[in-house]
């Protein structure tokens, strides 16, 4: 038995639990904050089979994998009034530990 622990984004969360949840993964969900930028993130908690661990992290990938998406960005002023320009954003992605369990009960 493995204990997965995945760090991503809250944007990502809902897509992914129910990606995992389709293929019979069981998650918990807990709301987090990164040290660094002090920003909320979701940590899930996927305990599986060892057999199961890599096709996790591919769903995991699947629905949380790094990409650039453009935004609205209002900070430009064009001709006496605020236009509004895309800029390019990088989102998403997953930090994954993956730990041995030593016991696994349900009481
Ligand atoms: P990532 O490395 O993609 O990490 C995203 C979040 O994953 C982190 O949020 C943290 O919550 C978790 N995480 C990553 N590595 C971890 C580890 N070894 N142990 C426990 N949790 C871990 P934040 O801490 O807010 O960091 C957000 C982003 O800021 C990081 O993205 C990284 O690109 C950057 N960063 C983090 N610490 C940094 C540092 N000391 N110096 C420079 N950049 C840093």
């Amino acid at each position: 038995m493995k204990l997965i622990l995945a760090i991503i984004s809250n944007d990502d969360s809902t897509a992914l639990i129910r990606g995992l949840n389709k293929e019979s993964y069981q998650v918990t969900k807990l709301a987090t904050t990164g040290g660094f930028l002090r920003a909320g993130n979701t940590t899930l908690l996927i305990g599986c089979e060892a057999e199961k661990v890599q096709r996790a992290i591919e769903i995991i990938e699947k629905y949380s994998s790094q990409r650039e998406e453009l935004v609205p960005n209002t900070a430009g002023y064009d001709m006496g009034a605020f236009s509004t320009y895309p800029v390019k954003v990088t989102v998403g992605g997953a930090t994954v530990f993956v730990l041995d369990v030593e016991q696994f009960l349900k009481l």
